[in-house]
């Protein structure tokens, strides 16, 4: 069963998800949104005591394969949530909650089984022997700009056209039937400690930025407070330079998602995309406290 001492196998993660929908069934649903080109299942959770009237908030992890401690801390916000459901403050429980801890699990097995650093996912390539798309170049915005390849063989491979990719098409038609009241994305990452918001396909701050920056910065003080690790709030374009085809940007440009966040978790690059499973519980717990701090900014639904 699950734990946050060490890093686990889709099949564990999946497991967790079914044992989360038995002990809740009344206010949770699990979704198969769709399959990889590997035939694995696209899964997401929903928690919600009221899937009409509740804001929304969308979180997932696992876009680039070898960044294990976002899945990892995904699934530690979701016991977060669970473990103690009836005692949550109202900004908590009054939201609804769609929760995607591994959006590309092909790349996540090829990462734990066969190449540690593998970051796409793992669709062969049209034109040549390479594999794998670069998720978060591969959404329809900014696609065709900079900071992505046209090369099938590079790490930031943009696909063949937007949203070419089948993990890409499942979580943009999901959300897009589910954009009325979706007031939060994040999206969990590493590695740097950092937490970005758009733009990143172009060089220009959203209109409501001061309010990300805000909450963006409340978040790292409250991150610093309980771990002493230290997060900085910043725009995308400004810290990471310029990338389209994100799904940050996307969820802000095509569904008008308000609190859109990048979460690079640790580290600064000592162990980079390899950390070491002792730093799984604190990193996952300065996740989860972007979680609350953006619920609590976002408020209950009144
Ligand atoms: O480059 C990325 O996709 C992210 N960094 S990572 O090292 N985890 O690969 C940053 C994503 C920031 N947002 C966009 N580029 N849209
Ligand atoms: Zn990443």
């Amino acid at each position: 069963s699950m734990h946050w001492k060490d890093y686990h196998d889709l099949d564990t993660i999946y497991s967790f998800m079914r044992e989360i929908r038995s002990k809740f069934p009344n206010i949770v649903r699990l979704y198969t949104i769709g399959q990889t080109a590997e035939g694995r299942d696209l899964k997401v959770l929903r928690i919600s005591e009221n899937p009409r009237e509740n804001k929304k908030v969308w979180i997932d992890g696992g876009i680039h394969a070898r960044e294990w401690i976002s899945p990892a801390t995904v699934t530690f916000i979701l016991y977060q949530l669970m473990s103690n459901w009836e005692n949550q403050p109202a900004h908590i429980r009054g939201l609804t909650w769609y929760i995607m801890p591994v959006m590309n699990p092909d790349g996540y097995e090829y990462s734990r089984t066969t190449n540690r650093l593998w970051r796409k996912n793992r669709s062969p390539s049209r034109q040549n022997q390479c594999f794998g798309v670069d998720l978060n170049r591969n959404f329809d915005i900014g696609w065709n700009g900079y900071g992505s390849s046209t090369n099938p063989c590079r790490d930031t491979y943009r696909g063949s056209s937007p949203a070419s990719e089948l993990e890409t098409k499942a979580v943009a038609e999901f959300l897009a039937k589910r954009k009325y009241n979706l007031e939060s994305y994040l999206t969990y990452h590493s590695y740097g400690q950092m937490i970005v918001y758009p733009w990143a396909y172009k060089a220009v701050k959203v209109k409501d930025s001061s309010i990300l920056q805000r909450v963006g910065s409340l978040a790292a003080e409250r991150i610093a407070q309980k771990t002493g690790t230290t997060y900085r709030a910043a725009v995308t374009h400004e810290v990471l330079g310029i990338a389209g085809g994100g799904s940050d940007d996307w969820s802000r440009a095509a569904l008008g998602v308000k609190y859109v966040y990048t979460i690079e978790l640790r580290d600064r690059g000592a162990y980079g995309f390899v950390l070491p499973p002792r730093y799984i519980k604190d990193t996952a717990l300065e996740g989860w406290t972007v979680a609350e701090t953006v619920a609590q900014a976002i408020g209950p639904s009144s």
